[in-house]
């Protein structure tokens, strides 16, 4: 097994960054395996990566190896193993003069970053590289990067964890159990206020959650609610969005893809639609994933949606597939 790993962190001076990167070299993330770290922004904020390299200098990590920062992204991409794709315009800014407010304009602004990332990770990353994208939307970002991309032998996935985090910990306070203790924790869909979170095929103990609580007006009305808008109540809670939550979600997957999935588990992230569960292909999906010996990631496809749990599903399909409308120009396929 290699003893070394290349990871690409874009937006690597954002919120997320400052709490993600020191993560990736603290020896649980990715073992005991030497971290190389390459980090990426862009121009204008590029030199404060020199604080932050400092930072994890100072801060003793026997498991960090090199670390380069660059606004270079093809450069920071040859023979990377991941990427971890943080770095986005955020709605509100004012970009080439015009502020952006609507969803579709940010989703064609990130989208051509995406083109480009895309492009240099399907000639430069290596083969079997994983990528996850944070960065929102981050499922029709995934989506164009994975078709500029162009390599099948990568594997491009769009974070969903922080929900289905979000998502036990709401019900390990109802069922009074521990988070650890909610298996099968499955957000369906877009990361966005469509999102599906499942907790009729989530488990405690065997048995599903939605039996346990036995209270559909609760998990229709609070919970599920709750899960789709927990992003907005931290920034309106502390005026500024989730970034230490997001950075743990977005090392729980790399842990879950690193590592085989138990028997029987599986995680959340989303990953290109095959068809499975009815699910049109060609998006960037909201599924139950599984990693298996070998590190190869793919879909659970054996689990039940009730008739109820399929129509909140198509909810978010439908604008999935609306979002991917609105970069048709920029998809290859
Ligand atoms: P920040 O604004 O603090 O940081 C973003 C950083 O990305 C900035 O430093 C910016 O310079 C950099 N950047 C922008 N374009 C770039 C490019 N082309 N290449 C490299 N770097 C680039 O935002 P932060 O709070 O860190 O959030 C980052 C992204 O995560 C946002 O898009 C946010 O919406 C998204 N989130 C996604 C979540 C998820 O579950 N998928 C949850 C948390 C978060 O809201």
């Amino acid at each position: 097994m290699k003893k070394e790993i290349k990871v690409v962190v874009t937006g690597a001076a954002g919120q997320i960054g400052y709490s993600l990167i020191p993560r990736l070299v603290d020896g649980n993330t990715f073992g005991n395996k030497t971290v190389n770290l390459s980090l990426v922004e862009i121009p204008q904020v590029v030199s404060k990566l020199e604080g932050l390299a400092m930072e994890l200098e100072d801060s003793y990590f026997p498991n960090l190896g090199s670390i380069n920062y660059t606004d270079n992204f093809s450069e920071a991409s040859r023979d990377a193993d991941w990427f971890l794709l943080v770095g986005s315009i955020p709605r509100g800014i004012v970009y080439k003069g015009k502020k952006i407010e609507e969803r579709s304009d940010l989703l064609k602004i990130n989208g051509g970053i995406f083109v480009d990332q895309g492009k240099a990770i399907g000639e430069f990353g290596n083969e079997n590289a994983k990528i996850l994208v944070v960065g929102n939307p981050a499922n029709t970002n995934a989506l164009i990067g994975r078709s500029a991309a162009n390599n099948s032998s990568q594997t491009w996935m769009a974070m969903t964890m922080l929900d289905a985090n979000r998502a036990k910990s709401m019900l390990a306070k109802k069922l009074s159990c521990n988070v650890s203790e909610i298996k099968k924790m499955i957000i369906w869909g877009n990361h966005s206020p469509t999102m599906y979170p499942d907790c009729e095929n989530a488990l405690v103990n065997n048995q599903s959650v939605s039996n346990l609580i036995d209270d559909e007006v609760w998990i229709n009305s609070e919970f599920i609610p709750k899960v789709q808008q927990r992003g907005k109540a931290v920034i309106d809670a502390r005026g500024a969005s989730s970034a230490t939550s997001a950075a743990k979600a977005a090392v729980d997957t790399v842990h879950a893809c690193e590592n085989e999935t138990k028997s029987g588990e599986c995680f959340s992230a989303a990953f290109y639609s095959d068809g499975s569960y009815n699910i049109p292909q060609g998006i960037m999906c909201g599924f139950p994933l599984m990693t298996n010996a070998f590190g190869k990631i793919d879909i659970m496809r054996d689990l039940k949606l009730s008739e109820s749990a399929k129509s909140k599903l198509d909810l978010s399909v439908a604008e999935l597939l609306l979002e991917k409308e609105a970069v048709e120009n920029l998809l290859q396929e």
